[in-house]
């Protein structure tokens, strides 16, 4: 029967998820005689409704958990795993009988793909000898562990393209095309294929054009990069873009629109000197207003009408990080 691979979505490392799980599930476990992928998005209600399942077995990788018995394997890092106290709960209990060799969580693992491919090096000798490239990237761009600001901006390297492509992909079939080359083919050759190539060249010019925006309109103050672009609709804008003008910034926090949602992002500065163990929280500030995320980068959902809402949110949240 064919598995369904639920990963996160318009997200490199969702996307290496999906592609290490799979080839971790062919070669270690071998009960699929297929496979398909299906993105997960954060939503402003937040739970994931039992429609995405297929009626095969589901994997749900580098996104929440749901105590729905349609899910078999699960894998996630992130500290907002559990929407509510029950599903961690579930999750714990789970752990104890046969769903402790499918469900992992290990909020500590840089890239969700590094994750799925240490247990299954560890658990079930899963060789991950050809995979060096992918989960060097994986990790670098999840955990934003890049050597500048510059690097992050300007996006030489392939991996940094290619993430670009898959953070905008704009039709639901171009991910799943991607997801079967990420551990077949070198990222450089994946990023020489027509159907990606063709998504580049608009895709940096928007990158510029957000560059331009956040020149003109960001504003940093106390330590803290404020952005509100609200009054026009913004695609998806670089989180490294502030510290690229403003490197001296300890955090950013960012509010946009699209079609779907309003979108509050908050997120420090990697490269700040400031030792981790004095930074806020993110993950924890965003949880307060029903967002969530990592101790470093976070976001908060709103519906596409909500925008006094979120600016409001926004406002606070800057506020307090200055504070
Ligand atoms: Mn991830």
């Amino acid at each position: 029967m064919t598995f369904r691979v639920l990963h996160h979505n318009q997200c490199f490392d969702g996307a290496c998820s999906a592609a290490v799980f799979t080839k971790f599930h062919q070669e270690c476990i071998g009960t699929a005689s297929g496979y398909e992928y299906r993105g997960l998005s954060h939503a402003a209600t937040g739970g994931i409704s039992d429609d995405v399942f297929g009626p095969g077995e589901n994997a749900i990788v580098d996104f929440k958990y749901t105590s729905s018995p349609k899910l078999t394997w699960w894998f996630d890092h992130h500290q907002s795993a559990f929407l509510t106290e029950e599903d961690r709960a579930h999750f714990v209990a789970g752990q104890r009988g046969a769903l402790g060799m499918r469900q992992f969580f290990d909020p500590d693992m840089i890239s969700c793909t590094s994750f799925i491919a240490a247990v299954g090096a560890s658990r079930f000798g899963f060789d991950v000898s050809g995979l060096g490239e992918l989960l060097y990237w994986a990790d670098i761009i999840d955990g934003a562990r890049f050597d500048s600001a510059q690097s992050a901006v300007e996006m030489e390297a392939p991996a940094m393209k290619l993430a670009m492509v898959i953070e905008n992909a704009d039709t639901p079939d171009f991910i799943p095309r991607i997801i079967p080359l990420l551990t077949d083919m070198t990222l450089g050759d994946i990023m020489a294929e027509p159907f990606v190539r063709e998504k580049i060249s608009p895709l940096m010019s928007k990158h510029m054009a957000a560059m331009t925006l956040i020149r003109t309109k960001a504003e940093l103050a106390d330590g803290v990069v404020f952005y509100d672009l609200l009054d026009r609709p913004t695609e998806a804008i670089s989180k490294f873009i502030p510290y690229y003008y403003f490197p001296d910034a300890t955090y950013t926090v960012g509010v946009t629109r699209s079609a779907s949602r309003t979108k509050i992002s908050v997120g420090t500065n990697p490269w700040s000197p400031i030792p981790h163990e004095e930074l806020e929280n993110i993950a924890e500030i965003c949880e307060r207003y029903g967002g969530g995320g990592h101790a470093r980068v976070g976001a908060i959902s709103f519906g596409p009408d909500e925008v006094d809402r979120a600016r409001i949110a926004a406002t606070k949240i800057a506020a307090e990080l200055r504070g």
